[in-house]
């Protein structure tokens, strides 16, 4: 019982770690070249918040996540398709 206590506490402070993180962070970085924050939750494009570098998302499904959608890679045929902008 104390064992389950411990893991349920520990779970929640990483989602609140989590979420805190992402709206830190939700301004671009110096020196990140692209930021896919793949929290969009529906469509088939991932958003770069950087450079415009969107990608083309293939064989995932959205889920809910910690901020936002979050995708769910199976291993069979998901990718996403992006070219490269570093200007
Ligand atoms: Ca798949």
């Amino acid at each position: 019982m104390m064992r389950a206590a411990k893991i349920v506490a520990m779970l929640v402070l990483l989602a609140f770690c989590g979420q805190a993180w992402a709206a830190e962070h939700s301004e671009p970085i110096q020196g990140v070249i692209s930021h896919w924050k793949l929290n969009e939750g529906s469509e088939k494009i991932a958003y770069d918040h950087v450079a415009g570098n969107h990608g083309t998302i293939h064989g995932t499904e959205w889920l809910t996540g910690q901020a936002g959608g979050a995708l769910s890679f199976d291993g069979k045929g998901d990718y996403i398709q992006t070219t490269l902008n570093t200007n």
